[in-house]
C-alpha cells in the first residue's frame, strides 16, 4: 500500500480551524459516533467547530472506504442542525440515503479515536480486511461508481470542513462531489439519487424537479372542495439557515397561484431567537414575526431544514406566545389523508392489501394518540425517542408515517407499496394516483422541512381547511408541560415500554403512578435525556395548572430518588 500522507492540518496534533488556528486534540480525547448506545441519540459527531477538521477528514476517508466497498455514492453531511452557529458536525449517509450501519459506526469510532501515530496502521488493517473479503467490491477490483458526496449548511466553518472532507476522500483517490450548501434532507436525497438514477437526477435541480413535479400534479388532481377555507399563503421562519436559499429555489418551480411563501429570518445569526427548536421549546413566536395574531399561517424550519412546525401567534393577552401545530398534528393530518385514499382502495376489494402504520414517541400529545386510535382506527406505535428508532418501526408497514413532536418526521413506503402504487400513474384510479404522487412529494429518506411543508399544503387544500379548521377538526391538545430534573447519575434511570415506564430506581414508577392517578386525563413519564445530562419529565392533565403540578411533583420525585441514591452510595463507601 502506498505511503499514507496525512495533511498536518487534519491531524490531531495539527488540527487547524477555519480561522487558521491550530487547535490540537489531545490523544486522550475520545469520541463516539454511535447511536445504538443509550447515551447517544443523534448519529455522527457534533461539537464546537474548532474540533472538527481532523474528524471530518477521517470521516471522509471512511466514507471513501464504504463507497469503494459498495461501489456506490456515500454521503458526508456537515451540519450542527439547530445548535448554535459556532458548532458544527458531521455524519455519514449510506448508499440508500439511510444511516450507516452499526458496523460502520464502530469503524468510525476506531478511525477517529486512533492517535496520529496509530492511524496508518488502523487504516491499513481496515483496507486489508476489505481487500480480502469476497463480499467487497474492493476485492473484485471493479470500482466505477465510488464517490463521496459532501454537503454543508450555512455555517462559516462549513467551507473549511468541506476541504477537510475533500482531502479525506483523496487519500485513496476516491471521486469527491461537492454539492455545496444544502439542507440535510437534500444530501440524503441526492445520495440516493446517485445510486438509483431512476429515483431522481442527483443534483439540486433534480431534487427540486422531482418534488415540485409531484406537487403540481397532485395539486391538479385535488379539486378544492366547495366552501373551502384553505389559504394558499404562509410565512416561513428560515432560522437564518439553509432553508432560505434552497427553499426559494424549489419554490421557483411552483406557480404563485398554487402557493405563495414569504420568507423571514434569512440572513441573521443562525438559530438565534428563531427556528423550529426555539419555537418548540419556548413556545414563543420567532424573531421578526408579528405577536398580535395578524399572521394567520406561519411555519418554522430548523437550521438544516430537516424539521418543521407550523404556528401562529396566540390571541389575547399572551403577547409573543405561539400556538403550535407540531409534529403530532402534521402526522395526524397526513395520516387522515392517506387513510381516506386507502379506504377507497380497500373498498375496491383489491388482491393486494396495503397496511398503514403511525409511529409516535411518548411525547406525542395524548389527544393525538387517542384521535389516531378512535377516529383513524389505527393502533399507533410508540417508539423510543430518536429518529432512527421511529423509522425502524415505520418500515414494518407499506405506508409508515413517523413524526416526533418536535417536527422531525416523514413517511416511508415499502417495496410492496411500490409494486402496487408506484406504477404508470396515468392508468391508475385517482386514489392510487394520489397515493403515488403524495409519496413523491414526501422525502422518504429523512424528515424534510420543504417536502413536509408542500405535503401539508396539499392536504389542507384537499380538505379545504384553514388553520382554525386544522386546529379544531382533529383534536384539542391535552395541556402538557416539560421539566428537566438535574441529577448526579443518569445511569440509575432505566426505562422500558418506549421510555414511558421507569424500571429503576426502585419505587420511583410507583410514585409517579400514584401522582398521575390524582388527576383527570393525566399521563407523566421521566426519561434520561440522550443528549444532555438531565432527566426529562413530561406531564399531561386536564388543565395546564394540573399538568404543571403533576410535572413538578414528578420532577421532585426524580430528584429525591437521585439524592437518595447518592446518599446510599456515600454511605456504602463509608461502610467499606
Ligand atoms: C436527537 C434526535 C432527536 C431527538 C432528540 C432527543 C436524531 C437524528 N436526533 O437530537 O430525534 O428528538 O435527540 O433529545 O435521532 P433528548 O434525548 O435530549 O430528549
Ligand atoms: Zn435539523
Amino acid at each position: 500500500m502506498a505511503n499514507l500522507d496525512f495533511p498536518p492540518q487534519y491531524t490531531r496534533a495539527g488540527n487547524t480551524t477555519h480561522n487558521n488556528e491550530v487547535h490540537s486534540i489531545p490523544q486522550d480525547e475520545q469520541f463516539a459516533y454511535g447511536t445504538e448506545m443509550e447515551e447517544k441519540l443523534a448519529p455522527g459527531f457534533r461539537f464546537r467547530a474548532e474540533k472538527l477538521p481532523f474528524i471530518v477528514y477521517r470521516c471522509a476517508y471512511l466514507a471513501s472506504l464504504l463507497a469503494r466497498h459498495l461501489d456506490a455514492a456515500i454521503g458526508v453531511m456537515i451540519t450542527a442542525s439547530h445548535n448554535p452557529a459556532q458548532d458544527n458536525g458531521v455524519k455519514l449517509v449510506n448508499f440508500n440515503g439511510d444511516r450507516i450501519t452499526r458496523r460502520w459506526e464502530i469503524y468510525a469510532d476506531q478511525v477517529i479515536n486512533a492517535s496520529d501515530a496509530d492511524l496508518p496502521k488502523v487504516i491499513r488493517d481496515l483496507e486489508k480486511n476489505f481487500q480480502r473479503s469476497s463480499q467487497s467490491k474492493i476485492a473484485s477490483g471493479l470500482i466505477d461508481n465510488a464517490k463521496v458526496v459532501c454537503g454543508i449548511d450555512t455555517r462559516v466553518s462549513g467551507p473549511h470542513l468541506m476541504e477537510a472532507a475533500r482531502a479525506g476522500a483523496a487519500l485513496f483517490n476516491v471521486k469527491f462531489v461537492d454539492i455545496g450548501v444544502v439542507s440535510t434532507p437534500m444530501l440524503h436525497y441526492i445520495v440516493k439519487s446517485f445510486n438509483e438514477p431512476e429515483f431522481a437526477e442527483a443534483t439540486h435541480q433534480g431534487y427540486y424537479q422531482a418534488i415540485s413535479d409531484a406537487f403540481r400534479k397532485l395539486y391538479t388532481l385535488t379539486p378544492e372542495p366547495k366552501g373551502s377555507r384553505y389559504q394558499p399563503e404562509l410565512i416561513v421562519d428560515c432560522a437564518n439557515g439553509v432553508g432560505a436559499p434552497r427553499f426559494r429555489e424549489l419554490l421557483e418551480l411552483i406557480p404563485k397561484e398554487m402557493l405563495r411563501v414569504e420568507f423571514r429570518n434569512e440572513n441573521g445569526e443562525l438559530n438565534h431567537g428563531c427556528g423550529a427548536d426555539f419555537v418548540k421549546i419556548r413556545q414563543n413566536i420567532p424573531a421578526g414575526f408579528d405577536s398580535e395574531a395578524k399572521e394567520p399561517k406561519c411555519a418554522s424550519f430548523d437550521g438544516d431544514a430537516d424539521r418543521i412546525l407550523y404556528f401562529r401567534a396566540k390571541k389575547g393577552y399572551l403577547y409573543g406566545k405561539a400556538e403550535l401545530f407540531d409534529g403530532d398534528r402534521i402526522a395526524v393530518l397526513f395520516a387522515k389523508y392517506l387513510k381516506e385514499q386507502l379506504d377507497i382502495y380497500t373498498a375496491s376489494k383489491p388482491r393486494n392489501s396495503l397496511k398503514m402504520g403511525i409511529v409516535q414517541t411518548a411525547y406525542a400529545n395524548g389527544s393525538s394518540t387517542r384521535f389516531i386510535r378512535e377516529h383513524l382506527k389505527i393502533e399507533p406505535i410508540i417508539a423510543p425517542t430518536g429518529v432512527k428508532r421511529l423509522q425502524r418501526n415505520a418500515a414494518a408497514f407499506d405506508i409508515g408515517v413517523y413524526f416526533e413532536t418536535n417536527g422531525h418526521g416523514t413517511i416511508v413506503f415499502s417495496k410492496h407499496f411500490d409494486s402496487v402504487v408506484r406504477r404508470n400513474t396515468d392508468s391508475l384510479p385517482t386514489h392510487l394516483q394520489r397515493l403515488h404522487l403524495f409519496s413523491r412529494v414526501i422525502n422518504e429518506t429523512v424528515g424534510d422541512a420543504f417536502a413536509d411543508l408542500l405535503a401539508t399544503e396539499i392536504v389542507l387544500r384537499h380538505f379545504g381547511w384553514s388553520m382554525d379548521d386544522w386546529m379544531q377538526k382533529l383534536y384539542e391538545d391535552t395541556p402538557s408541560i416539560s421539566f428537566q430534573a438535574s441529577v448526579g447519575d443518569l445511569s440509575i434511570f432505566k426505562t422500558t415500554n418506549a421510555e414511558q415506564t421507569l424500571e429503576e430506581p426502585d419505587g420511583l414508577q410507583k410514585r409517579i403512578d400514584e401522582e398521575v392517578a390524582k388527576y383527570k386525563n393525566a399521563r407523566a413519564f421521566a426519561r434520561p435525556s440522550g443528549t444532555e445530562n438531565i432527566v426529562r419529565v413530561y406531564a399531561e392533565a386536564d388543565t395546564l395548572e394540573n399538568a404543571h403540578r403533576l410535572g413538578e411533583t414528578v420532577t421532585q420525585a426524580v430528584e429525591q430518588a437521585d439524592s437518595r441514591h447518592r446518599y446510599l452510595k456515600r454511605f456504602m463507601r463509608f461502610q467499606l
